[in-house]
């Protein structure tokens, strides 16, 4: 069945939805997204992604064309529209149709769209085997630089470390910040348990506050576990006893390898197998 997708004010087939060969989100990679999941109809931290998308929004001086309420509104209609209980959503706003040159305030309107659509999530096997990854050498955006905390239509940066990521045969990456502090994954923030506790970096060395990582944190505080938020270096990760990652598409998945060095006996440890079973409680409560 063909896709329902909100364009700008309406709900158009998947084949009318066309955006401006001059929208500068082609042209330049302005605008700002947020990916969100549907599990069993319930939009899942609808008000803390909509806080993210007009925070990152603001930042580029990017006015959201409508208000909160009625984006709300919009993406539930779309989710409806398509007859989805379990989906992913892709919520875009673009800076709109401009000229070929920079000057984002020339263009008139910025443009939303709405995807609801499934998702292609890692093999249900690699959440029992775990994932190998590679350090990128590729750092994350320095925060004077496109703050990394925006969640921006420009994925350059992390795409680059995916690609080092691809060619040494694993599917993700850690990326370090320009102090060589551990930053976060291309597109999930890190976490790793030393001794019982976890740690995870500061979003100030680098990452996006993650969703997902202010969940399980919250879940992982509740199992009464002690969370540290504190710099990791490259070190921490090679000798820690757990690694794992988060994220919307990710949800909670354990690395089993990082740079040829293994993970506690390889295998996704305790802890992460408990946070990953209180997520998807939490999620499918
Ligand atoms: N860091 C980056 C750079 C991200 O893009 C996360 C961390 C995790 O944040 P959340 O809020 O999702 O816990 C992300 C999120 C995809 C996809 O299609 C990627 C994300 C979200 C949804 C889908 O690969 N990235």
């Amino acid at each position: 069945m063909a896709l329902k997708i909100w364009m700008y004010d309406k709900l158009v087939d998947e084949e009318e939805a066309r955006i401006s060969v001059f929208d500068h989100a082609l042209l330049y990679g302005d605008g700002v997204f947020e990916g969100i999941r549907v599990y069993s109809g319930k939009i899942f931290e609808f008000a803390a992604h909509l806080d993210r998308l007009y925070d990152s929004a603001k930042v580029i001086r990017l006015v959201v064309p409508m208000d909160r309420d009625v984006l709300a509104d919009a993406v539930k209609k779309t989710v409806e529209a398509n007859k989805v209980t379990d989906c992913y959503i892709r919520l875009i706003v673009t800076r709109g149709a401009g000229d070929l040159g920079l000057n984002p305030f020339i263009c008139k309107k910025a443009g939303i769209i709405i995807i609801a659509d499934n998702i292609q999530l890692y093999p249900e096997q690699l959440y029992e085997t775990g994932l190998k990854v590679v350090s990128a050498a590729t750092i994350r955006n320095h925060p004077l630089s496109l703050p990394p905390q925006i969640k921006s239509l420009n994925y350059l940066n992390n795409i680059l470390a995916k690609i080092e990521a691809l060619d040494k045969g694993v599917s993700e990456a850690i990326m370090y910040n320009h102090e060589g502090y551990v930053a976060e994954a291309v597109a999930d923030n890190v976490f790793i348990v030393k001794n019982g506790v976890i740690c995870t970096p500061p979003t100030q060395a680098g990452s996006l506050p993650g969703i997902t990582r202010t969940l399980v944190i919250r879940l992982a505080k509740k199992e009464n576990l002690e969370v540290v938020e504190k710099n990791l270096t490259r070190f921490d990760l090679y000798v820690c006893d757990e690694f794992f990652l988060t994220g919307t598409a990710a949800e909670v998945i354990g690395i089993i390898d990082i740079d040829g060095r293994v993970i506690g006996d390889g295998k996704p440890g305790p802890i992460t197998r408990l946070l990953k079973k209180k997520f998807y409680e939490y999620a499918h409560s």
